[in-house]
This record gives structure tokens, C-alpha cells and sequence, in this order.
């Protein structure tokens, strides 16, 4: 998908209106017929695109029908002192009803900017093809401030040919012994290349193999740079990605933290719901035909599916996709020069107020349990509760009316802002990507368990200088998306200065579709 840099970030802040009409329609996006939203007859929908200190407002008009509602979240944005406008459910507001209609209206911070995507926030729409990107660009006085004026973004994920309500209700029974559905396709700005061979009988499908001819192109300059935004919009499966006969740089991770780093080959991995910015430059000894590849992680998907190929090659430059057909390589090759996002480093130090001392500490321990009570059934607990929304917003209740099901610390009091040391532990085989609403915040440490231990950290019992692995102090990372290593955990510290109803959730859809919220 094009990107306008130059428009935006040389203008003045400005309002920016939609009008989205979201239904349901027959698509093919990998070749394979299945039932995706759309807005205003589009999948995946617009692209919403601005600058720091943007209006935007949204009308939603839900004409969809049975009782199928709908909400819009805005994926990273800080949505300082638009905590209503957030898009929760369960949280924030109520499904917008079928044949009603719904205003978003918020304001971009000044100081924010960077790559996130708009996606629902109701039930399992996002699975199903109810997302979007939204870029906000980054203000300049003149055209020639901005370094690369070439950008695309690409809105990556794993792809189910199955609506998503059969996935979770294959994952949340006994059957799935909690091990994740494994996809069976990928998709990149809704374009995806199927194999129909490899459909198995048991899941017949509807399936019409994907011409190149009209395969959109990914990039489309075969010289100089292109800064390539990439948000992995999947459910399930973190991304590894290359290009032939080019190289690619991360300069920014998330909403807009800059980074440190050196051009490679490939890299990764890119969790659901993470965004990074990679500046791609061909070589010179750049292929004929240069493909773009991309690569599933396997830690999530524990059990085989014939029918996917972890390993997806898309046409890299216009002159692809004119050139021989071919089919997804069978291995993407990990050279020398592959980048580990994980080992990334930000290029300024935060703020006195982001390094100043935690004041308040909040232990989360998250994991995926087969409970004999529950029918040996996967339910996802933050410590012990597992989240169901109630009928309505938490928001919109007395404390008094909050079940079980919701667990919900409170942090700070009055109106000053707090700052907060927040440490999830994953007791799980599999990473947890935790994502935080409202907030950004920086990783302090991330440790996986090496083999048998588990990389559990309680910081009412051990001190930061006594706890395993390193502790990043100096220019960590700012995210609102971070993976929880398998057996592992992570220390995130953030300010809390924006007032309001926040979700801390899971981004696999059938981990936050069993509770880990
Ligand atoms: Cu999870």
C-alpha cells in the first residue's frame, strides 16, 4: 500500500473525516473463498493516514446483520484523554448494534507519531478481516527534511481459510489439549498465494490458484531506498522476513521509537500486533527477479497443519510479477547477516521522568490451563482470573457490578502521573505478545527459561541487581506490543499519566478469546 509522506508531514495539523460502511462479503484474498468484513466494499479497509496532532474522526455505520456488533480500536495510539473513544469492548463501550452507527473522534498527541493499524475489537472480526492500517507521519518543516520519501506499509499475518468462531471453538475444547490452531495461509495488504494442492480432504475448500499477473507488486522502486512499514496483522504466528538482493534496516519499532542498527538480510521475529519500520536498499547485485519472502515462526504452532507452508514468497518489484511463476521456496536460508529484533536498543535515552524510579509494582503471572473443573478445556488466566467481557463497559458500571472475571488494579491516585514497574511472567510452552492500551512502555528486561528452569521473576522477593539476565537501563526499547518469552517474563516500566480504563491483553485472538485479558 502507497504511503504519502510529503503531504502530511509538511501541513499544518488538520481534521480528517471517514464515512465506513462495514459488511460482510465473498472474498478470495489467497485464492481461497471465505467470508471477510469489509469496509465500503474494501478488505482489508483504508488506510487511515495523518500527522502528529491530527482530529480524526471516524463514523462507523454497522450494516451488517444478526445481532453482529462491532468496534474500532486504534492499535498503539495513546489516545491521550479519549479513553471512551478506544474502541474496548467489555472495557470502553458497548458493540456498536447492527443498522446503528457510532462517531469515533480523537486527537493524535503532538509529540506521537509512527506506524500502527486500526483493528475491531469486538468478538473475533479482526481474524476475519475487520483491520486496517494507520500511519501518522512524522511533522517537517520542508519536503527535503524527509529522508526516505518512498514508503509503503504492509500489513502482514497469518491467514485461517475457516471463519474464526470455528477456530476458537476447535482451540477452546478439549481437543485442541491447548496446543494453538495452526493457520493455513498468510496474506500481505489481503493478498495471499495458496497452493490449492496442498488443501487437505478432510477441510475441503474453495480454491482458484492466484495469478501473478495481477499480483499487486510490494515495493515499487528497483532503485535507491523504500522505508517498508510492516505491522504483523495475524493471530497467531511471529514473521520473519528478507528480500532477495536487498538489504533491510529497522529504523523504528512500534509508534515511533527509533532505533539503533545495522542493514541485514533477514529480519525478525515480528510478533502479532508489533509493528517495526524496515528501510530497504537494493544491492547492486541485485536479483533479476527479486521475491519477497516471509517467513511463520513455528514456536506457536505446535501442531502440523499439511495445508499450510510456513514459508511464503510474494513478487518483490513490479518486473516479478511479469516474470516465471513460482512456487513458495521450501526454506528460507538464515544467513550470517540476520537481525534479531529482540536485540535492538532505542537511539535516544527516555525522558528524566520515563527513567525516574518505579513507584508503583504490579506482578502479572499469565498462563494456559486444562483444569479438570473446566472439562479439560484451555482457558487463559492472568493470575487467577480469566476474562469474559460483561454485558456492559466496565466504564458504564459502579465498581460494585464488576464480576470475577475482571481483574483490575488500580494505579496512582489523584491526578498525578505514576510511574509503574509492570512484570508479566508466561508460565506457558509458547510466547505471549501482551499488549497495553492507552500507554507505551519500555522493556527493561525480557528473559526466556533456559531448558528445564523457569525464567520467573518476582520482584517482591528478588532485587533488580539479584534477578536473572540483563537489564536494558540505557536506552531500552518504547513499545505497546512486547512478546513474553515462553517460560519466561518481562519488566516493562511506563508512566501512567493518561487517566482511564486501559486493556492489557494477549494479541493471539484465541488466548485473549479465552481469557488472557
Ligand atoms: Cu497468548
Amino acid at each position: 500500500i502507497p504511503l504519502h509522506p510529503t503531504e502530511h508531514s509538511t501541513r499544518d495539523p488538520t481534521t480528517l473525516t471517514f464515512d465506513w460502511h462495514v459488511t460482510l462479503g465473498t472474498r478470495a484474498p489467497d485464492g481461497v473463498e471465505k467470508q471477510v468484513y469489509l469496509i465500503n466494499g474494501q478488505f482489508p479497509g483504508p488506510t487511515i493516514e495523518g500527522r502528529s496532532g491530527d482530529r480524526i474522526i471516524v463514523r462507523v455505520h454497522n450494516d451488517l446483520k444478526d445481532d453482529d456488533g462491532v468496534s474500532l480500536h486504534w492499535h498503539g495510539l495513546r489516545m491521550q484523554g479519549f479513553n471512551a473513544m478506544d474502541g474496548a469492548v467489555g472495557f470502553t463501550q458497548c458493540p456498536i448494534p447492527a443498522g446503528s452507527s457510532f462517531v469515533y473522534d480523537f486527537r493524535i498527541r503532538d509529540d506521537e507519531h509512527g506506524t500502527f493499524w486500526w483493528h475491531s475489537h469486538s468478538q473475533l472480526q479482526r481474524a476475519d478481516g475487520l483491520f486496517g492500517g494507520l500511519v501518522i507521519h512524522e511533522p517537517r518543516r520542508h519536503k527535503s527534511d524527509i529522508a526516505v520519501q518512498e514508503e509503503a506499509l504492509l500489513l502482514i499475518g497469518d491467514w485461517f481459510h475457516r471463519k474464526h468462531s470455528d477456530v476458537l471453538d476447535w482451540y477452546s475444547s478439549p481437543a485442541s489439549a491447548g496446543n494453538e490452531p495452526v493457520p493455513d495461509s498468510m496474506v500481505i495488504n489481503g493478498r495471499g498465494r495458496y497452493d490449492c494442492s496442498m488443501a487437505v480432504p478432510a477441510r475441503p475448500v474453495q480454491c482458484k490458484k492466484t495469478s501473478l499477473s495481477n499480483f499487486p507488486p510490494i515495493i515499487r522502486k528497483s532503485v535507491g531506498e523504500t522505508l517498508l512499514r510492516v505491522v504483523n496483522t495475524g493471530t497467531i504466528a511471529g514473521l520473519t522476513l528478507g528480500v532477495d538482493g536487498a538489504s533491510l534496516q529497522p529504523t523504528q519499532v512500534d509508534g515511533g521509537c527509533k532505533v539503533d542498527s545495522k542493514p541485514a538480510d533477514s529480519v525478525g521475529i515480528l510478533y502479532p500486533g508489533e509493528r517495526v519500520d524496515l528501510l530497504l536498499k537494493w544491492r547492486s547485485d541485485q536479483a533479476a527477479e527479486p521475491w519477497f519472502n516471509v517467513y511463520l515462526d513455528h514456536e506457536n504452532l505446535r501442531f502440523g497443519n499439511p495445508a499450510l507452508n510456513p514459508n511464503h514468497t510474494f513478487p518483490a518489484l513490479p518486473k516479478t510479477v511479469t516474470a516465471h511463476d513460482r512456487d513458495h521456496a521450501s526454506l528460507l536460508k538464515f544467513s550470517s547477516s540476520h537481525l534479531d529484533l529482540a536485540t535492538l536498543t532505542a537511539t535516544h535515552e527516555p525522558s528524566p521522568i520515563v527513567t525516574a524510579e518505579e513507584e508503583q509494582t504490579i506482578l502479572f503471572y499469565v498462563s494456559t490451563q486444562k483444569l479438570a473443573v473446566h472439562g479439560n478445556k484451555p482457558i487463559g488466566f492472568v493470575n487467577h482470573t480469566a476474562w469474559q467481557p460483561q454485558s456492559l463497559p466496565l466504564l458504564s458500571q459502579n465498581r460494585s457490578s464488576w464480576d470475577d472475571n475482571q481483574l483490575i488494579p488500580f494505579i496512582g491516585s489523584g491526578s498525578k502521573p505514576t510511574k509503574v514497574k509492570l512484570v508479566i511472567n508466561n508460565l506457558d510452552d509458547g510466547s505471549h505478545p501482551f499488549h497495553l492500551h492507552g500507554h507505551s512502555f519500555h522493556v527493561l528486561s525480557s528473559i526466556k527459561a533456559d531448558k528445564a528452569k523457569l525464567g520467573t521473576y518476582n520482584p517482591f522477593e528478588t532485587s533488580e541487581s539479584d534477578s536473572l539476565g540483563h537489564w536494558q537501563r540505557e536506552k531500552p526499547l518504547r513499545k505497546d506490543t512486547v512478546s513474553v518469552p515462553r517460560r519466561g517474563h518481562v519488566v516493562l516500566s511506563f508512566v501512567a499519566d493518561n487517566p482511564g480504563m486501559w486493556m492489557l491483553h494477549c494479541h493471539m485472538l484465541v488466548h485473549l478469546g479465552t481469557g488472557m485479558a
